[in-house]
């Protein structure tokens, strides 16, 4: 399975093709408008968000609601629609790139005498293709009660510090929270963090932690290095605009510590099976899943534009000046997280397509019912 996705930020749509989605898969356009909803949220979300009201028109790949193994089209309009493929805008050349944004290196890159060119399509409008296509991924994982859910970690120096009993924790406590983090004073603290910092025409970064359970053991493989799971994983989140860091499990805190308190030992009993009581490697051993959650954490830097700008040089004059000032979100750390989700629902759901064949639901299921088997 592969996935593109097309579309400017203020061009008519974004889009996504999905190829090589399996055929026999119920998909909901609901259930990814809820999704694209999440997304949108989080306490410091700037101005287009309550623009857009981004819903998906799902276009080709399924009859009846039901995948038919083809192409899934999938289109959302973008309602702040400045930018015309057939005609010309009014839209003023942004020659003040802004440091932290892909402005300059686009320049570099191009040469074109106007950043829009750039952040036309570096912006992070981009992920919420990313979130569509990965919601249907989610709806094929939840054939295998694979769960994926992510929180805020921590935002600017403020950490939650309490690990969640499990997945199920995670989803009732970000459900309703403007902030996504577990702890709720200091959510609140993290409320004020963001006031200041918008009050300050600053801008914060964070770090969000994602959880995947109900991996299969053997997912993902060490026979080459683009197979490992964790670099599939890394991959995907990095891809993240803003995202500087991943981490899996205990990560590099892991580098601190000698082995014999930190490897994840080996127990076995005949209800459990093999199981480990720690879970430091994150759920992935050798570059394959290990039956445990995978947890992995991403950091965030601070969003590039801010509205007290930092110096910058005139593209065009090479004069000093400050950077540009463009409507942006003082933090998105917590959309992020959704993000990370929906990468992580399309790595997963490439390596049980890779492990369990992948032209129907069905054929995978008997696959996968069939290992099992094996497990036992
Ligand atoms: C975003 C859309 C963008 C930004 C933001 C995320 O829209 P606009 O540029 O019209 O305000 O709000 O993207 C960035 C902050 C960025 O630097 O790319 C979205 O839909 O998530």
């Amino acid at each position: 399975m592969r996935i593109l996705t097309a579309g400017e930020s203020h061009g008519e749509f974004e889009a996504a093709i999905i190829e090589g989605f399996p055929r026999g898969v119920a998909i909901d356009e609901n259930t990814i408008n809820h999704e694209l909803s999440r997304r949108q949220a989080g306490y410091g979300r700037g101005k287009r968000m309550s623009i857009e009201s981004d819903h998906v028109k799902i276009v080709s790949g399924l009859r009846n609601k039901i995948s038919l193994g083809s192409p899934i089209t999938l289109l959302v309009r973008n309602g702040d629609h400045k930018i015309f493929t057939q005609g010309k805008d009014d839209l003023a050349p942004i020659t003040l790139p802004r440091p932290a944004h892909a402005d300059l290196a686009g320049f570099f890159k191009y040469g074109d005498k106007d950043c829009r060119n750039i952040l036309e399509r570096a912006s992070a409008r981009e992920t919420v293709m990313r979130v569509a296509a990965g919601s249907a991924c989610k709806q094929f994982l939840n054939y295998f009660d694979i769960k994926i859910a992510s929180f805020v970690r921590s935002l600017g120096k403020i950490d939650c510090v309490n690990d969640p009993e499990n997945i199920g924790e995670i989803i009732a406590k970000t459900q309703n929270s403007p902030t996504g983090c577990l702890d709720s004073a200091k959510a609140k603290a993290m409320m004020r963090l963001i006031d200041a910092a918008q009050k300050k025409g600053d801008s914060l970064g964070g770090v969000a932690e994602i959880w995947v359970t109900g991996l299969v053991p053997g997912l993902g493989s060490f026979m080459q290095y683009d197979q490992r799971l964790d670099a599939q994983f890394a991959s995907a989140l990095m891809s993240i605009p803003s995202v500087k860091g991943v981490e899996v499990g205990l990560g590099f805190d892991y580098s601190r510590m000698p082995g014999s308190t930190s490897h994840d030992e080996i127990f076995y009993n005949s209800t459990k099976g093999f199981y480990h009581k720690t879970n430091h490697s994150g759920g992935i051993e050798g570059g394959m899943s290990n039956g445990e959650t995978v947890i992995l954490r991403m950091a965030v830097k601070p969003i590039a534009t801010l509205t007290q700008p930092l110096n910058s040089v005139d593209i065009i004059s090479k004069k000093s000046a400050k950077a540009a000032v463009v409507r942006s979100d003082t933090c998105a750390v917590l959309a992020a997280g959704v993000i990370a989700e929906s990468m992580a629902a399309i790595v997963v759901t490439q390596a049980m397509l890779q492990k369990f064949g992948g032209d129907s639901l069905k054929e995978i299921q008997a696959n996968y019912r069939n290992y099992l088997k094996s497990l036992k």
